[in-house]
């Protein structure tokens, strides 16, 4: 275990300090210095479940910690150097799902699906493993570059819930740490884990829903063509098309008020791309009624 498991120490030598680089093992915690970054980290998880202590830990800032609802209420950024190299940690705001019903959903979804970072954390409470192991799905749905962050095991210790992270891991495809973030437990394991899914080293195997039904894979297909076509940038056309399938309130708005071109604008006009926006929406409500449930 390295000295982070001291946190005391650090925060000491950190004090706040931004401006200074606080070294602890192979983590330098760089403040709000985001520039050089090689690699973009997203911290997302429900609310409550330790985001902001872990963003504080790996970048030395002082990012709030609490418990009342929307004090992430945009997106924080900090910055770290691990080994040889730096990243830049984005703390989003709390979220249940990837359906966003909030702003600060929106924000975080569309964070996770359009600005592609390298590596999504998903923080989750080990106490409530099954409700936050939800979120951790969804997201495996859209990426695999993930790794899950099972903080809290402190709590869950005293209530004497154990988390076998080998299995999860087997199970998620993804690497798993286990944390006490609030005491520094796990920071290391975590910095490492990130940089494993940020270079490559770790054989991604993420858990994806099988769609057996064959008539919602071809309403899949052809609508994914479509995307593609009007928005020849837009990362995630898959999860777009499925979100269109369930008649999702915001996606459509999205698209048909430009927003999702905006996102990721596409690289021809889209007048003169064969399927419009509209033409979009009209497609996928003439597919066959069918719902996908991921
Ligand atoms: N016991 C314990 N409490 C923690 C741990 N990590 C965070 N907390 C506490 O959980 C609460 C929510 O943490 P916060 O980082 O604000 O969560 P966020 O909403 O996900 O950003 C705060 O009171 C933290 O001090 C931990 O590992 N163990
Ligand atoms: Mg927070």
């Amino acid at each position: 275990m390295s000295d982070l498991a001291n946190p005391t120490t650090n925060d000491k030598e950190c004090g706040g300090c931004a401006s200074s680089v606080c070294h602890t093992g192979n983590l330098a915690r760089l403040g709000i210095d985001t520039t050089g970054s090689d690699y973009v980290v997203a911290l997302a998880g429900n609310p409550n479940t330790g985001k902001s202590t872990i963003f504080n830990q790996l970048t030395g800032l002082r990012q709030h910690v609490g418990n009342w609802a929307g004090k992430t209420v945009a997106r924080a950024e900090g910055a770290y150097r691990y080994g040889e190299h730096r990243y830049k940690v984005v703390d989003l705001p709390g979220t249940y799902s990837m359906l966003s019903t909030s702003v600060d959903e929106e924000i975080a979804r569309d964070f996770i699906l359009f600005a592609r970072p390298d590596v999504t954390v998903v923080v989750l409470d080990a106490n409530r493993l099954e409700r936050n192991l939800h979120l951790a799905l969804q997201v495996t749905e859209i990426t695999d570059r993930v790794v899950l962050a099972v903080n809290l095991i402190d709590e869950a210790k005293r209530h004497g819930v154990t988390v076998d992270e080998r299995a999860l891991a087997r199970e998620m495809g993804v690497p798993v740490v286990l944390m006490a973030a609030r005491t520094g437990q796990g920071v290391q394991q975590l910095s490492q884990a990130i940089a494993d899914v940020a270079s490559g080293s770790y054989p991604l195997r993420a858990r994806r829903a099988a769609y057996a039904d064959a008539q919602l894979q071809s309403a899949v297909e052809v609508l994914v063509g479509q995307i593609n076509r009007a928005f020849p940038r837009l990362p995630n056309a898959r999860w777009v098309a499925l979100r269109l399938l369930e008649d999702d309130a915001s996606i459509i708005r999205a698209i048909e008020d430009g927003t999702l071109g905006e996102i990721a604008p596409a690289e021809t006009p889209i007048d003169a791309a064969p399927s419009s926006p509209s033409t979009l929406v009209q497609i996928s409500r003439g597919q066959a009624s069918v719902s996908p449930s991921v």
